[in-house]
């Protein structure tokens, strides 16, 4: 059955095009240095946002207008979900989808029978995929939403919820091997902390690190080869997030030992929450090989939130995929749309036009890094700036040669310092002169 009726395929047309259900820079077959763009950008659908949303706000209802509004039986309703999901993907040509265990099935009253309805929706989606090429990037758990995680998931005060946590990650680590997940991701939820007058930070944080060996043990257990993913986001819902930003995550993994079982998910909304660029947060996991894939959003830069908008800014997509090709491209890692249309985009052909919006333009992002990179202008300014470290003095301090008592006796002789300019200003040009074409 159709669920998006009269809406049919969306095909690249062309930059020309006035068809708004086309694409004008996404063209999945064009071959951009030996990969086609499809496998370039990966693209996802984020279940949550585009079969959950309803446009609720804290001072309205919901106003998103949907096929399956009529649908009051939890289960059948989670179904046609399914299959709508199957049929949008198909539509838009988006090869993967992402889902939380709850987005997917409803909660139950015992954890026994949450459990068998997520098997059955599972069992349906496993059913769907032998008859589509869309498949699952990643799955994750929300153990954040009920309020048994008042106080965090496996930083909880209480036992008793670490406990529930972990059978839930458990089943959800199953369910995403059973549909063929390509990662599994931590995003922190409620994993961190309002006051320090009632919490003990030390165990907080010792136990976040059990409860992730945890994982990794049980994936071995269970041979699941997806690649684990945590995705940092500094604030919203508790005032300090553990997962802070990339290089917390980074230094939390190496403190207890577990950076080589994670890679990093990075959303751009959420780096702009920490005080960083989208572009800063990439740079910093690349240069740790810790690049794994992207919540692609944009936030609003004159609201605090995460607004989780369709991602509709050039600069900001080209300088992603500058660092995405910089990085070696996604290996199982992609683009996924975490992003959610706005309360006043509520029929379902708004969902079409915002995805269209991302994947357009982060095609036209990938296409303006490539030619970047190619032209190394950029590159090069980067190199010359650094070319003191090539010879001479510089040279023997990356080398470990020089100590302070040789850098003392070089400084005496050579004090009189020039330095060069940034040209901050002529490289922002150059950038425009890329993306303007
Ligand atoms: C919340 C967020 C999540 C994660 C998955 O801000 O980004 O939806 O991506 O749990
Ligand atoms: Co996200």
């Amino acid at each position: 059955m159709e669920h998006f009726k009269g809406i049919g395929k969306s095909k690249y047309e062309g930059a020309q095009s006035d068809n708004p259900l086309s694409f004008k820079y996404y063209n999945p077959n064009e071959v951009i240095d030996g990969k086609t763009m499809k496998e370039h950008l990966r693209f996802a659908v984020a279940y949550w946002h585009t079969f959950q949303a309803s446009g609720i706000d804290s001072f309205g209802v919901g106003t998103a207008i949907r096929p399956w509004d009529n649908i009051s039986d939890k289960m059948s309703l989670a179904k046609t979900k399914m299959e709508a999901n199957f049929e949008f993907c198909e539509k838009l040509q988006v090869p993967f989808f992402c889902f939380h265990d709850r987005d997917i099935a409803p909660e139950a009253d015992t954890l026994k029978q949450t459990n068998k309805n997520l098997d059955e929706i599972a069992g349906y989606a496993k059913e769907l995929m032998k008859t589509s090429d869309v498949k699952l990037l990643w799955g994750t758990a929300n153990a954040f939403g009920n309020s048994r995680y008042v106080h965090g998931a496996s930083t909880s005060c209480n036992a008793d919820v670490f406990a529930y946590a972990a059978a839930q990650v458990k089943k959800a680590m199953e369910t995403t091997k059973e549909l063929g997940g390509q990662n599994y991701v931590f995003w922190g939820g409620r994993e961190g902390y309002e006051t320090l007058l009632n919490t003990n930070m030390k165990l907080e944080l010792d136990n976040l690190a059990r409860f992730l060996q945890m994982a990794v043990d049980y994936a071995k257990e269970i041979g699941f080869i997806g690649q684990f993913l945590i995705e940092p986001k500094p604030k919203e819902p508790t005032k300090h997030q553990y997962d802070f930003d990339t290089a917390t995550v980074i230094g939390f993994l190496k403190t207890y030992g577990l950076d080589q079982h994670f890679k990093i998910n990075i959303e751009a909304n959420h780096a702009t929450l920490a005080g960083h660029t989208f572009q800063h947060e990439l740079a910093v996991a690349r240069i740790n090989n810790m690049f794994g894939s992207i919540d692609a959003n944009q936030g609003d830069m004159l609201l605090g939130w995460d607004t989780d908008q369709f991602p509709t800014n050039i600069y900001d997509t080209t300088l992603a995929m500058y660092e995405t090709l910089k990085a070696g491209g996604f290996t199982t890692g992609g683009l996924n749309f975490d992003s959610k249309v706005r309360r006043g985009s509520f029929e379902p052909i708004d969902l079409f036009y915002s995805h269209i919006a991302g994947m357009d333009t982060f095609a036209k992002g990938l296409k303006i890094a490539y030619k970047i990179i190619q032209d190394g202008k950029i590159d090069k300014f980067i190199e010359d700036r650094y070319s003191s470290y090539k010879s001479g003095i510089g040279k023997d301090i990356v080398e470990g040669r020089a100590g302070f008592r040789e850098l003392e006796k070089y400084a005496m002789e050579n004090d009189k310092i020039v330095n060069q300019s940034g040209r901050q200003e002529l490289l922002e040009s150059v950038l425009n002169q890329y993306i303007f074409g």
